[in-house]
């Protein structure tokens, strides 16, 4: 089953909105298999925003993914990165679809609440900065046969 990381960023702490999207990743039926509250030092954040190292962005990236704790969170399903992909909506909440956590709740593209892994090969590479393989648990839910029609 694949994985995906999620960070819920500092603004979905601050605004207390942390319920609601985790509450919108669980009601599609994904599932949590890792969570904790973390608070992000300068090395963390630029290793997981490597890529987007040099980009005029980046330092104002750095310093707002580490003003204040956030949630990371693995979480499980079929297809899981694409699913938590399209429920956050595009990056820029300006075009995201309505119905998406960033079209919802946010405004700003540097203020767009959640991170999701954008693909299996860097879900995978994310999941190891954060989590540990102890702190990922595998378990099943009686709900998880109502999820699917096979
Ligand atoms: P995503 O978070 O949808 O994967 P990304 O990987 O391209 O988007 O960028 C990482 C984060 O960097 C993004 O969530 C918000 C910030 N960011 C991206 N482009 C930006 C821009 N043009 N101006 C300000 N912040 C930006
Ligand atoms: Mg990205």
């Amino acid at each position: 089953m694949q994985q995906t990381l999620v960070l819920l960023k500092p603004d979905a702490v601050q605004r207390g909105l942390m319920g609601e999207i985790i509450s919108r990743l669980e009601r599609r039926g994904l599932k949590i298999v890792a969570m904790k509250m973390i608070w992000m030092d300068e090395a963390l954040a630029k290793r997981h925003y490597a890529i987007h190292e040099g980009k005029p962005f980046f330092a104002g990236l750095v310093d707002f993914i580490t003003s204040s704790p956030i949630i990371a969170a693995v979480i499980e399903g079929e297809n899981a990165v694409e699913m938590v992909r399209r429920t956050m909506g595009e990056t820029d909440p300006a075009i995201a679809n309505p119905g998406t956590i960033r079209a919802d709740f946010a405004l700003d593209i540097g203020r767009n609440l959640i991170h999701g892994s954008d693909s299996e090969e860097n879900a995978v590479k994310e999941i190891e900065l954060f989590f540990s393989k102890k702190e990922i648990f595998d378990y099943s839910r009686d709900i998880d046969k109502c999820l699917t029609g096979s």
